[in-house]
C-alpha cells in the first residue's frame, strides 16, 4: 500500500465484511444512534449474488421484521410448519408447530443481503465495496484502526471497536495473537453439491433424506426455483458431474416409495462446498469482537450458521449500545460467553444431525443399519421430535 497520505476518518465502531453479520450490525447499531463503517473486498454484485444460506429461524425473522427490514421477508418468504426426513423410501413428517409452537421462513440469504444493502444505504452511511489490502490494528490498546485501499485511495478510519464480521476466511480472526484465542474444529470426510434448478418445488417443506447411496436436501427458493444439495467427496470435483448424473442421484435418493420426487429443470448454478465445524475461542480480544462465521462455522445441514450469525449481532449492538449509552463495559465482557453457549448448542445439534444423515466414506453396514435406527426412533417417538424441532427452529435469543 503506498504511503500516499491516507484519508482519515472516525467512527464509533468499524466493521469488516458486509455479509449478513456485518450488514446487520451496522442496521441495529444505525437504530440505536451509534456510528459505523462498513468495509467489504468485494463489490456489491458479488456479495448479493453469493447462493448460500436458505432457512432463517423465526427468531431471525423477528430480528428483521423488529429492525424495520421485514417487508419483502414477509411478501416473499415461504412458511414452513415442518420438515420431513426420508429413509428407506418413506418420507415422515416432523411437525415444528405442534412439537415446538413455531415454524420455520424460506428466504435467500442473497435476499436478506439485498435488503440490508438496501437499508444501509438508506441511513446514508458509509459502505465500502472492493476494499483490497484491509488491515486491522490498534485492538489491543484502545486505540483500533482499520487501513484499506479503495476509489484509488488509502483510507485509515480511527475506531472506538472493530467488530470482525469477515467470515471464517477474513483477517480479523487471524489478526488476534495466537496466544489469545484457541480453535475448536472437526473436518468432515464428505461435502455438498449444491445446486439452483429453475424448477417448481414439488414438495411444499424441505427434505432431508439418508440413502445409501449417501444424503441429500431438497430444498427451495421461490414457487419457481429449487434448491437441491447432495453428499459428495469434500474435493469432489463438478467435471465428474453432468446435469443428469446430478439429477439421476438426486431422484435416486430422494424419491420415496409413494412417488414422490423432486421436478426435473434446467440447472443455473451448482458449487461444492466442504463440511466443517469450528469455534474459536474467546470470540474477541480487546476492541475487537468477532461475530458470525468470522468466530463459528457449522456444517450447514442444520441450517444454523446465518441464524447464527444474526443472534451474535444483536448481543454485539446491544453491548456496544449500553457502552455508548451508559459507558457500561459488563455486558461486552459477557458478550463471547453468552454467544458461546448459543454457538455450542447448534454445533451439537448441527454435528448430530450430520452424522444421523451421511454415509461415512468406508463406513460398514453395520453404521448404516444404527443410522437406519435412529431415524426410526426419531420419526416413532414425540420426544425425540420435540428435541429437533426446537433446535432445528432455534433456542429464545438471549435476553440482557
Ligand atoms: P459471510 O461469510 O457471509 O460474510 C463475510 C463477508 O466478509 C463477506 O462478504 C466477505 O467478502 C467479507 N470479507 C472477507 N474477508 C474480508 C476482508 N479481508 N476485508 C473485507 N471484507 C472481507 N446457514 C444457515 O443458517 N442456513 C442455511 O441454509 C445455510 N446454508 C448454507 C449453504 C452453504 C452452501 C454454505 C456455504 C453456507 C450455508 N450456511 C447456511 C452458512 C452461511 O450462511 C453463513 O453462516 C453466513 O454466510 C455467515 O454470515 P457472515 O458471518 O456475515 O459471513
Ligand atoms: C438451503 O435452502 O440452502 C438449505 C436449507 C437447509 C439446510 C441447508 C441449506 O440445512
Amino acid at each position: 500500500m503506498s504511503d500516499t497520505v491516507p484519508s482519515r476518518m472516525r467512527t464509533q465502531v468499524g466493521i469488516v465484511g458486509a455479509g449478513p453479520a456485518g450488514l446487520m450490525l451496522g442496521h441495529l447499531l444505525h437504530l440505536a444512534g451509534i456510528d459505523s463503517v462498513i468495509v467489504e473486498k468485494h463489490s456489491r454484485e458479488h456479495v448479493i449474488e453469493r447462493v448460500r444460506a436458505g432457512v432463517l429461524e423465526p427468531g431471525t425473522v423477528d430480528v428483521m421484521v423488529g429492525a424495520g427490514l421485514g417487508d419483502r421477508l414477509l411478501r416473499e418468504g415461504m412458511r414452513h410448519g415442518g420438515i420431513y426426513l426420508t429413509f428407506l423410501g418413506q418420507r415422515h413428517r416432523i411437525d415444528f408447530e405442534d412439537l415446538a409452537g413455531a415454524s420455520i421462513t424460506v428466504y435467500g440469504q442473497n435476499e436478506v443481503v439485498r435488503d440490508l444493502i438496501a437499508a444501509r444505504y438508506a441511513t446514508g452511511r458509509p459502505l465500502y465495496f472492493e476494499a483490497r489490502d484491509v488491515l486491522v490494528t490498534g485492538f489491543e490498546d484502545a486505540e483500533p484502526r482499520i487501513r484499506f485501499h479503495a476509489d484509488e485511495q488509502v483510507h485509515e478510519i480511527a475506531c472506538g471497536f472493530i467488530a470482525g464480521c469477515d467470515g471464517f476466511h477474513g483477517i480479523c480472526r487471524p489478526s488476534m495473537p495466537s496466544g489469545s484465542w484457541r480453535a475448536y474444529e472437526r473436518e468432515y470426510p464428505f461435502g455438498w453439491l449444491g445446486i439452483l434448478a429453475e424448477a417448481a418445488p414439488s414438495s411444499d417443506e424441505l427434505v432431508y433424506s439418508l440413502n445409501e447411496r449417501g444424503f441429500a436436501l431438497f430444498s427451495m427458493r421461490s414457487p419457481s426455483v429449487t434448491r437441491l444439495y447432495l453428499q459428495c467427496a469434500p474435493d469432489e470435483s463438478l467435471g465428474a458431474w453432468p446435469n443428469d448424473r446430478i439429477w439421476d442421484e438426486l431422484l435416486t435418493r430422494l424419491g420415496t416409495a409413494d412417488g414422490w420426487r423432486p421436478n426435473r429443470g434446467r440447472i443455473l448454478q451448482k458449487n461444492v462446498t466442504g463440511m466443517r465445524s469450528f469455534v474459536a475461542e474467546p470470540m474477541c480480544c480487546g476492541r475487537l469482537f468477532l461475530a458470525g462465521d468470522a468466530a463459528h462455522i457449522l456444517p450447514p445441514t442444520g441450517a444454523k450458521g446465518l441464524n447464527l450469525a444474526i443472534a451474535d449481532v444483536v448481543m454485539l449492538s446491544r453491548a456496544l449500545a449500553a457502552f455508548y449509552r451508559d459507558r457500561r463495559e459488563d455486558l461486552l465482557d459477557g458478550y463471547s460467553d453468552l454467544c458461546l453457549r448459543r454457538v455450542w448448542r447448534a454445533q451439537r445439534f448441527s454435528s448430530w444431525m450430520t452424522s444421523m444423515l451421511h454415509r461415512v466414506p468406508g463406513g460398514n453396514e453395520f453404521d448404516y443399519r444404527r443410522q437406519i435406527a435412529e431415524l426410526d426412533y426419531l420419526t416413532s417417538s414425540r420426544a425425540a421430535m420435540t428435541s429437533l424441532a426446537e433446535n432445528y427452529v432455534g433456542l429464545p435469543m438471549e435476553q440482557y
